[in-house]
């Protein structure tokens, strides 16, 4: 184990693993779980540095404490007062840790608990996959401010319910519920209230049955059609010549033939 793994002491985020599946629990309740920059760090550190070299987990479920909200925003309190480089520096900080959070090798989904505003609906966004009880209000009210997104909210909105939509709710600031979430395509499923959790656990524990191999690929390649610098199509071709020389898809397709559940080993 890498020696520095140790030098982050996580003040604010809880975590839990059943089953293989990893929970993150925002813990930031009297806030309404608001990102500070300390909680911002610890993402960074936990998605960027200790948790790629952690194999005691197939795959994480991001959730909000209480039962008020996922995450109302980032930290209004601590931002008043910011110099211009100080404001910059601070957004670079959640880009790196939501970008990681993007580019996690193994799936992340969001649990949306409740509120989830600002810099809550971008980390829901910078998940692989959003899961939204019955409840839970999502918008971006940076406007309401005098701001804009800080953590790559402008981009993901446009990427996940189309141009026209996110300019709306990105100019507007509206709030929308979950059932109007679920049909732009903003979330994945609503559950009923207290439900969430279960629902991310049960699509993660159906990817854990699949090659680990094949599905970081996957998350690699749905991403890169975002990435003006890659093109996909020719990534595609080349993690697809990768992927016929693994041993797990030898034992994929075996157990295919041989009418067995496949045990990969992902390598
Ligand atoms: N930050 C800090 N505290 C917050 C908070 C937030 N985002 N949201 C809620 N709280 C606190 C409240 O201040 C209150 O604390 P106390 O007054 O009890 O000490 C406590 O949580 C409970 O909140 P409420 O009393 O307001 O609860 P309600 O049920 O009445 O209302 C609400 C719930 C979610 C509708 C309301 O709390 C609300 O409107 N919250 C703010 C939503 C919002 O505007 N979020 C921020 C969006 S902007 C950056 C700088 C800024 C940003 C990003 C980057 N850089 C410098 C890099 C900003 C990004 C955003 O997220």
């Amino acid at each position: 184990m890498p020696p520095d793994l140790h030098r982050m002491t996580y003040e604010n985020l809880l975590f839990d693993i059943q089953n293989d599946i990893l929970t993150i629990t925002i813990n930031r309740p009297k806030a309404l779980n608001a990102i500070n920059n300390p909680t911002m760090k610890e993402l960074r550190y936990f998605f960027g540095t200790e948790g790629p070299t952690r194999s005691d987990f197939k795959g994480v479920i991001i959730t909000g404490a209480g039962e008020k909200a996922f995450v109302a925003g980032a930290d209004i309190k601590q931002f008043l007062g910011l110099g211009a480089g100080e404001g910059a520096d601070l957004s670079q900080i959640g880009h790196d840790a939501y970008f990681f959070i993007e580019n996690f090798d193994r799936p992340v989904i969001a649990a949306i608990n409740g509120f989830a505003l600002g810099g809550g609906l971008e980390l829901a966004m910078a998940c692989h996959m959003r899961i939204a009880s019955e409840k839970a209000r999502m918008g971006q009210p940076e406007v309401n401010l005098g701001l804009i997104p800080g953590y790559g909210g402008s981009q993901r909105l446009v990427q996940l319910v189309g141009k026209g939509k996110a300019m709306e709710l990105l100019l507007t600031a509206d709030m929308i519920k979950a059932d109007e979430a679920l049909r732009l395509g903003l979330v994945n499923h609503v559950v009923p209230v207290g439900e969430e959790i279960e629902k991310a656990k049960e699509i993660l524990m159906k990817i854990a049955t699949k090659g680990p191999l094949a599905i970081t690929k996957t998350i690699k390649l749905v991403n890169a059609y975002f990435d003006k610098n890659v093109d996909g199509f020719a990534l595609e071709v080349e993690e697809f010549g990768h992927c016929t020389t693994t041993a797990d898809f030898r034992e994929g397709a075996s157990a295919f033939i041989e009418k067995r559940k496949a045990n990969f080993i992902g390598k």
